[in-house]
């Protein structure tokens, strides 16, 4: 064992994320002086079966408060950790379920036991002086992601008239991390021109994109065509689309209802409704299409669209190892969303990428809505080899952090470094 990476100390801390709530941060120290500090972000539109943020539901900010996961971080956790190997991250986050005991993490908090297995990795990378991707992925790591950029906000992260939850532009003629980043600003402000010249509002949503207030998915659809082209890019050659239609969170009693009160569609009606969408657009992505439990869906779309677009579990397998393989069994998706903080430690995090890579599907980690300036889900993508990351809108330091951190990553890997998908 390398004594060096042994923990001396583990601290957390009430700070607070991009939308005003508390979350929980936390710094690892090392024998030999090495640091690691980490802070978790917080969903909005969070699936049913995802692991249990500790909230301390008091009258302090609204319930929303974490000193209690923060008391799971000082009390329990350090006192089970110390002494422990950073470096062992396997057997840091088995003690770290097992301290919690629950199947959700519902003792200690998700919150916190994330927190402190994100420290823990990065201290021990900061030990071998390594950067993060560099000791998570190891030496033949050199892809950087392409971009999903959340640049038009609907759903649960704005107040507008739109069902979807998130409509991105995807930068695929780049030939460069950086390169992508030039063409989805180009697009990203280009929008803002044509909304404000069509009097729309230019406020922003939870994740940065615009939160205009449109009538019709189709509407908002058509404004991502009109930027890309008004940037300059051909849409579908340049820039294509993709949608996070979150749609558990628009389903009540048997039937999607949009959020305009125009339509109420049963899962059939709804997988005819994406595949014309896909016919009428250049959408090359569609995540979680149906309700968290809507198996029968996820797999008749998966079978008719798999081929053809990228249809990626988020709320439907909540980087969930089991939730995962039910859903292979069952043929749902091509494509799993990777939330660390739906599952709580980095493992589990990566059990379930290893799991979903084995069986041929491809993975995208992501932010969520509430974030912080942790860059972890940047290094996590390059280390993860996934090709794409979901992140939100280039504006917004919260978001921009990550981006910023990619093409940092980017400069270290030159000459050698890829772009893309595989
Ligand atoms: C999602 C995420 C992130 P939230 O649904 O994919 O974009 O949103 O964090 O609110 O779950
Ligand atoms: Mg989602």
């Amino acid at each position: 064992m390398n004594r060096s990476t042994l923990i001396t100390e583990i601290k957390g801390r009430q700070i607070f994320d991009s939308r005003g709530n508390p979350t929980v941060w936390c710094r690892v120290r090392l024998q030999d002086g090495s640091l690691g500090c980490a802070s978790v972000p917080s969903g909005a539109s969070t699936g049913r079966f995802e692991a249990v943020e500790l909230r301390d539901r008091e009258r302090a900010y609204g319930g929303m408060g974490v000193i209690k996961a923060v008391y799971s971080v000082n009390g329990k956790i350090a006192e089970g950790l110390l002494g422990m190997d950073a470096a062992d991250q396997r057997s840091i986050d088995t003690a770290l379920c097992r301290l919690d005991g629950s199947i959700n993490k519902e003792v200690l908090g998700a919150n916190a036991t994330l927190a402190v297995s994100l420290a823990c990795a990065k201290a021990a990378a900061a030990s071998y002086a390594l950067p993060l991707y560099r000791y998570l992925g190891g030496a033949l790591v050199n892809r950087l992601p392409l971009p999903f950029m959340n640049v038009l906000n609907g759903g649960k992260h704005a107040d507008n008239g739109l069902t979807l939850q998130e409509y991105m532009i995807i930068p695929l003629s780049a030939t460069s991390f950086a390169g992508a980043m030039r063409m989805g600003s180009e697009i990203y402000h280009a929008l803002k021109s044509i909304l404000r010249e069509d009097d729309h509002r230019i406020s922003l949503g939870d994740e940065g994109g615009f939160a205009p207030m449109l009538k019709t998915d189709e509407e908002a659809l058509g404004y991502l065509l009109r930027a890309i082209e008004f940037a300059g890019y051909e849409p579908g050659k340049d820039a294509a689309l993709a949608v996070d239609a979150a749609a558990s969170e628009w389903y009540r009693e048997g039937l999607y209802r949009f959020k305009d009160g125009s339509k109420a569609l049963n899962g059939k009606e709804l997988v005819d409704y994406y595949e014309e969408l896909c016919r009428r657009y250049p959408i090359v992505s569609i995540e979680d299409p149906f309700h968290e439990e809507d198996f029968d869906s996820f797999s008749a779309f998966t079978s008719k669209c798999g081929k053809k677009i990228q249809i990626v579990g988020d709320d439907l397998f909540v980087t969930n190892a089991l939730r995962l393989k039910e859903g292979i069994k069952k043929g749902c998706c091509n494509c799993v969303l990777l939330k660390p903080n739906q599952v709580g430690t980095l493992s589990e995090t990566i059990d379930t990428a290893n799991l979903a890579l084995s069986h041929g599907y491809r993975l995208m980690p992501s932010h969520r809505s509430g974030e912080t300036e942790d860059t972890l889900i940047a290094d996590i993508s390059v280390a993860l080899c996934s090709g794409q990351i979901k992140t939100g809108a280039p504006a917004r330091g919260e978001r921009t952090a990550k981006y910023n951190r990619l093409l940092e990553i980017e400069d270290e890997l030159a000459p050698h470094a890829l772009y893309g998908l595989c």
